[in-house]
């Protein structure tokens, strides 16, 4: 029940984080291409309620809720949204660059299933050093449309890696059904099933079905060091990029309805409130907490400075011959710049 109640206030707080950032996005102070999740909250949440600070995670272009999931901190994130040096990636990465090592978030990319192969370095990296934390991969289904899942995939299983691969189906590839992208029968869990990876499919909006599979899942990963994949069925409200909610026109009647009758933060309040675990006064007090918070680190995140001019060329990837290009880039900057 606590861990049911932790998801609840979890998810209702990103929730209310993505929808700040949708209704302040059009006053154009956060300057990222931003991929929201809104409807698709209960995943991180339950996944992260197994997870310790000490295990990894890679994320995605969409892992707002990954990262905050994690123990991730609002007001870096917020301020990173706004490209500040007090950023968790010191104002550099933005909306599709979250990284804080501080909660064991190492990185999250741009780049469709980039971060496959790179959590399974990671965890790879671990195992050679004697480590016993896991790594946790978000990918989105459509990243079973790019080769390097699947030769990820088969490195984690040969090597019985501790990787905890999160699949979250939102059955759309930005504007493109999974149907008109992969055969109707075969189930993404079954691919990753064929490779040798014990791989479940799971309601991604049903926490109170699904959790003690989550949970019991990651601690069999736990237990026996190999990897294991979770297919989580889920849906976004939002359009691929941006603030907009999703055109109804663009998507059938009869599924939009379908997921809006399976909200996972509505299917869970409801759950609590009808088993008497929680009470209407318990919501409204985490309502207003999590309203002061956002409050607190947009005020943060937009009276904090920008990363400084002369610092654009730190932290790039560039060996000593490479040198006389950044300095030529730093050149041609400055000029764009006066
Ligand atoms: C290698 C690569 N191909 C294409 C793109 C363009 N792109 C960005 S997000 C995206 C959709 C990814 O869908 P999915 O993995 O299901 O994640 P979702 O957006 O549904 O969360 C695409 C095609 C990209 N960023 N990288
Ligand atoms: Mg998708």
């Amino acid at each position: 029940v606590d861990k049911l109640i932790s998801i609840f206030h979890d998810t209702l707080r990103i929730r209310k984080i993505e929808e700040e950032i949708s209704l302040r996005y059009s006053k154009q102070e956060m300057r990222c291409p931003t991929h929201l999740s809104i409807g698709q909250e209960a995943t991180p949440s339950m996944v992260c309620q197994n997870l310790t600070h000490n295990d990894l995670m890679v994320g995605t272009h969409r892992s707002h809720a990954h990262y905050l999931a994690k123990g991730g901190d609002l007001n870096k994130f917020i301020a990173e949204l706004h490209g500040k040096s007090s950023g968790c990636t010191s104002g550099r990465g933005g909306s599709m660059n979250l990284s804080d090592l501080n909660v064991g978030f190492v990185a999250s990319t741009a780049i469709v299933a980039n971060t496959v192969p790179i959590g399974v370095g990671l965890a790879f990296a671990q195992q050679l050093k004697g480590e016993s934390n896991l790594t946790c991969v978000c990918l989105g289904d459509a990243a079973f449309e790019e080769g390097v899942t699947y030769e990820s995939l088969n490195f984690a299983a040969l090597k019985g890696l501790p990787v905890l691969f999160i699949c979250e189906n939102n059955f759309y590839s930005v504007n493109t059904p999974l149907a008109l992208r992969q055969p109707a029968k075969r189930k993404i869990a079954d691919l990753a099933t064929a490779i040798g990876i014990d791989s479940y499919t799971l309601d991604g909006n049903n926490t109170v079905e699904s959790y003690p599979k989550v949970a019991d899942i990651i601690a069999t990963l736990r237990e026996k060091g190999q990897p294991q994949l979770i297919e989580l069925e889920t849906y976004r409200y939002k359009v691929h990029c941006g603030p907009e909610d999703e055109p109804r026109s663009s998507r059938p009647e009869d599924e939009v309805n379908y997921w809006l009758s399976r909200d996972p933060v509505t299917m869970l309040q409801n759950h609590l409130l009808s088993n008497n675990l929680i009470s209407q006064e318990d919501i409204d007090s985490q309502l207003q907490t999590i309203k002061d918070e956002i409050d607190i680190a947009f005020s943060k995140a937009e009276a904090a400075p920008f990363p400084l001019r002369e610092d654009a060329f730190k932290f790039k990837y560039a060996t000593p011959d490479m040198h006389w290009l950044s300095l030529e880039l730093s050149k041609q900057a400055e000029e764009v710049l006066s």
